[in-house]
């Protein structure tokens, strides 16, 4: 495409704002492969689909995936080719540490996220990383995982070489990616490693400490690293909660719907505590089991003075939306039946190939108001977005694009949220967790039948081309 300025093929408005930066984004398991190589230590996903195959749609694990372990200058070339300006990535924990330790570092796995970090400034991509993207060491599982209070302390002190590490080449962090998601591995809706089914207190321990972590290395890095001058979060998400119906009941279910994903990580770190509705309901609900204590654990003054104001941006993880009303289902103690709202979709939402993923565009714009009215228009970035597609003519997932980046920008310019970036979920195909490889996100897609694990270009991917190349006009 060669337009020069002042023959912009569409009006500016069209388009996002000066200094937007697109990007896209995968995680270490998801993508790596190399499970065992060179010295890499076992997370709780190498070791829960070898010890639980069928845990996984086909009986598939990410042993291998995209081997980008190996192959990762061919993600950047493609990221390159495309056009985008960022990559987020995660580091394996296991891999630069494999007993999760500091105590013995894996120099190969260092040097992995090092070689990595340098091509894609080499070619002029700028690196985000998560440090923690679920693949958890194995060996810190063994003493409880995120349940286990220490695990703060050894968040940090991983956090710490990171930054120490690579802190002057990466401006952009996430410490923890949807720890919604990760509460529920512990809480039980079998959604991932280590699968425990601790229902209404394993979700909000684990929770718990890994709002405790998170603070913990953000005050590391103001502490030590302050001078690199980078930017720190953590990937919230959650679907955006729509009342079903207008009454009060069902506006007020959709509103503990948010409070109890959204606002169960984010509440803490922009106000100090847990959102207020969250206290009350698991208080008193706790109460009535006979409890004694709470199942959802007090922070000390201590830890609400070092979690409070821990993040520089809002990572917002958007998929898709729900409908909520208010009621509940099950007479056992568990974090729904404690929000008291059910959920469901309208059938005029147009499906993907993902049962969960309903298609609408204006829940991104929702929801963005929504972190804007709660935290004082915070910078936000869209962590994550993306649609399962398998065709190479995924024109679908040029439509979810289209639509979505045509809400995000009503965002800015309509309702003022301070949106600076958008990284797509995702670059290539990958190990989506118990989808394994049916569900692809990739607007590459990967050949896993073939040992070179082939990447073709979709059409998204050359739609996106275009899209970025206009973008980068205005810029
Ligand atoms: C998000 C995860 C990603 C990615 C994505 C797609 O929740 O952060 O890692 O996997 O969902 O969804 P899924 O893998 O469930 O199909």
């Amino acid at each position: 495409l060669v337009f020069s300025d002042d023959k912009l093929p569409i009006a500016a408005h069209t388009m996002f704002p000066k200094g937007f930066m697109f990007g896209a984004a995968t995680a270490a398991y998801q993508v790596e492969g190399g499970w065992n190589a060179d010295g890499k230590g076992m997370s709780v996903w190498d070791n829960y689909t070898h010890e639980h195959p069928d845990f996984v749609a086909l009986n598939e694990n990410a042993d291998v995936s995209d081997d980008s372990y190996h192959l990762y200058k061919e993600d950047v070339q493609l990221l390159k080719t495309i056009g985008f300006q960022v990559y987020r990535f995660s580091i394996s924990w296991p891999r630069v540490l494999p007993n999760g330790r500091t105590s013995y570092v894996n120099q190969a796995g260092i040097d992995y996220y090092m070689n990595l970090i340098d091509d894609l400034l080499a070619n002029g991509i700028e690196p985000m990383v998560t440090l923690f993207h679920w693949d958890l060491p194995q060996a810190l599982e063994d003493i409880g995982g995120w349940l286990n209070p220490d695990i703060a302390q050894l968040f940090e002190e991983y956090a710490d070489l990171m930054f120490k590490t690579y802190g002057d080449k990466v401006k952009w962090w996430i410490t923890i990616n949807e720890p919604f998601s990760v509460v529920w591995f512990y809480g039980g809706n079998s959604a991932g490693a280590p699968n425990l089914n601790l229902h209404g207190t394993g979700d909000y321990l684990s929770g718990h400490n890994l709002l405790r972590a998170h603070g913990k290395a953000y005050r590391l890095y103001q502490k030590k690293y302050s001078h690199q001058g980078g930017k720190l979060s953590m990937a919230f998400c959650g679907p955006m909660c729509q009342p079903k119906t207008d009454s009060k009941d069902d506006i007020a279910a959709a509103e503990r719907c948010y409070q109890f994903s959204y606002g169960w990580f984010a509440h803490p770190v922009f106000r100090g505590d847990y959102p207020p509705v969250m206290r009350e309901l698991v208080d008193k609900n706790s109460k009535e089991e006979g409890r004694t204590v709470s199942r959802l654990p007090y922070f000390t003054e201590e830890e609400i003075k070092e979690i409070n104001g821990t993040v520089d941006f809002f990572g917002m993880n958007y998929y898709t939306t729900n409908l909520i009303n208010d009621g509940v289902i099950g007479d056992f103690p568990s974090v729904t039946r404690d929000a008291h709202y059910l959920t469901s979709f309208d059938p005029s939402w147009p499906s993907s190939e993902a049962d969960w993923l309903k298609i609408v565009p204006q829940g991104i714009r929702l929801l963005a108001k929504k972190v804007k009215e709660e935290y004082n228009n915070p910078t936000l970035i869209v962590t994550e977005n993306g649609y399962p597609q398998a065709s190479m003519d995924d024109y679908e997932r040029i439509s979810y694009f289209e639509s979505h980046f045509s809400e995000l920008r009503r965002a800015i310019y309509e309702d003022k949220c301070n949106i600076i970036g958008h990284t797509t979920w995702s670059i290539i195909d990958n190990f989506e967790w118990r989808k394994g490889y049916t569900n692809k996100f990739g607007v590459v897609s990967v050949d896993f039948n073939d040992p070179k694990r082939t990447r073709t270009l979709r059409r998204s991917a050359e739609w996106l081309q275009h899209y970025l190349a206009m973008h980068k006009l205005i810029q």
